[in-house]
């Protein structure tokens, strides 16, 4: 059994057609209390728990043209040449407008001359774009379509529900890069209970496997049950998505205690909280371990949310978080595994994009560089921001500490999580074996929008 705070699921968001990635916004805020689900109590039961714990704590993203989120769209009702503006105005039916530059129409012109249909590309060549295009004609056609004839004869047509999409108001904007990227996290602490789900279900069913990377996406952690306890369970689990990220580690990787250890994490020792692989200017986003077999003494494994302590720190002690934002910090990785390798990276602690929201931790003590280029008067400052980050991230409130059995696999958001594992006692007759694989979030985030249009017939 399992208990589930939860129980609110909304309609637009479970309906048919509905914008799933939209509808299942979350509020960046919220406290969740994710029941672990087991596996053995319904058909599949951690994949509907999963799924209505999202709609729970969905808030609506803005949807300032709310009809298209639903997939519904509003009929134009009708349409107006500004020629001063260069603009195209569409009154819809519920009395909303869209204004529309010429010149991104006549670019995004869907005919097949302009657009490659078989791989919905754009044809069109920009030297053979007139950035400062008039129109001749414009009118509502058949199907409500919107029709303009340019001052060449060339004629476009677009369809409505295209069309208010792609709406340029701010909202509207807003609205769909949260549909097509999912930024809207799920804050949590050591409270987390880790949704969960099974395995095979996830290997084997729609519904699961996106409920899983929903989860993965907003909250950064899920849990998987009941692996088969042998290797290659990792690289089965990423071609569920597409493929995985090779490293100088290999395509999948063994973490045991290992005699003239290439890495810190192939001892016994105790791992400090970190994200992985710093090192690469491009660290892998998503991350796989699967438990083979742990020690009878110590490996508890311990996550934090990284992104959730940035905005802590940004409040507590801007200062800090200025400083992790701005200075660069060197990492540095020197051995052989797949193949021998010099690895120097210079990475943000915390990076930030260009709005200030905190979208990537790289921090991993053991491979921060003893190169560290600063001002003599930075260096000491330096210091004191990380320690006061770190600080924040090791207080038992915020840390969630758990300890992986034989055919658990955890998946987890490398760019998010810090994670960290206790020193174990190595015993030769039962060594500790975790199986590892890294994947990117693009590969990961494409599966993710395939499934949401499978599962909820997405138009
Ligand atoms: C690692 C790591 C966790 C563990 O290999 O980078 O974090 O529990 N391992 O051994
Ligand atoms: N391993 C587990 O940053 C790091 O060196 C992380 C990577 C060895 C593949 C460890
Ligand atoms: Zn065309
Ligand atoms: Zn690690």
């Amino acid at each position: 059994m399992w208990t589930t705070t939860i129980a609110r699921c909304t309609l637009p968001s479970m309906r048919k057609r509905s914008s799933v990635l939209a509808c299942h916004a979350l509020r960046a805020e919220g406290r969740p209390r994710w029941a672990v689900a087991t596996a053995a109590t319904s058909p599949s039961p951690s994949l509907h728990l999963i799924w209505r714990q999202l709609c729970g704590y969905g808030t609506q993203a803005p949807t300032p043209l709310p009809s298209t989120a639903l997939g519904n769209s509003p009929g134009v009702r009708q349409v107006r040449a500004l020629e001063q503006e260069r603009q195209l105005e569409v009154e819809w039916e519920d009395s909303r407008h869209s204004m529309y530059p010429y010149t991104w129409l006549r670019d995004n012109c869907q005919c097949p001359l302009c657009t490659l249909q078989s791989a919905q590309a754009r044809s069109l060549l920009l030297s053979q774009l007139d950035i400062h295009t008039g129109v001749d004609r414009v009118q509502v056609i058949d199907n409500n379509r919107v029709s303009i004839v340019w001052p060449d004869k060339h004629t476009s047509e677009f369809d409505p529900e295209w069309l208010r999409k792609r709406c340029f108001s701010p909202a509207a904007r807003q609205a769909l890069q949260e549909e097509l990227f999912l930024n809207k996290r799920m804050y949590w602490d050591s409270e987390l209970q880790i949704p969960t789900a099974n395995f095979e279900e996830v290997l084997h069913d729609d519904k699961a496997a996106l409920a899983w990377l929903l989860a993965l996406r907003r909250v950064g952690i899920v849990y998987l049950k009941g692996a088969p306890v042998e290797q290659g369970q990792v690289a089965r689990l990423s071609q569920r998505i597409g493929y995985l990220r090779l490293t100088f580690y290999g395509h999948t990787w063994q973490v045991q205690d290992k005699s003239q250890a290439n890495n810190v994490a192939y001892t016994a020792g105790k791992l400090s909280l970190h994200t992985d692989y710093p090192a690469l200017h491009y660290p892998p986003g998503v991350q796989f371990l699967h438990c083979l077999s742990q020690a009878g003494e110590g490996g508890e494994s311990e996550v934090v949310d990284g992104f959730h302590m940035a905005e802590k720190l940004r409040r507590e002690d801007p200062e800090a978080f200025r400083t992790l934002t701005s200075l660069q910090v060197d990492f540095t990785d020197t051995g052989s595994d797949y193949c021998d390798f010099m690895v120097q990276s210079k990475n943000h602690i915390i990076d930030v994009d260009s709005d200030g929201r905190v979208v990537r931790i790289n921090y991993n003590n053991a491979t921060r560089d003893s190169v560290l280029d600063l001002p003599l008067h930075q260096v000491q400052a330096f210091y004191s921001s990380l320690k006061a980050y770190i600080q924040l991230m090791t207080q038992p409130e915020n840390m969630l500490t758990y300890k992986m059995e034989p055919g658990d696999l955890v998946t987890f958001d490398n760019w998010r999580l810090l994670h960290g594992r206790k020193s174990y006692l190595s015993h030769p007759d039962r060594v500790r074996h975790l199986e590892g694989a890294y994947l990117d979030w693009d590969e990961v985030m494409s599966r993710l929008r395939i499934l949401c249009k499978s599962v909820n017939g997405e138009s």
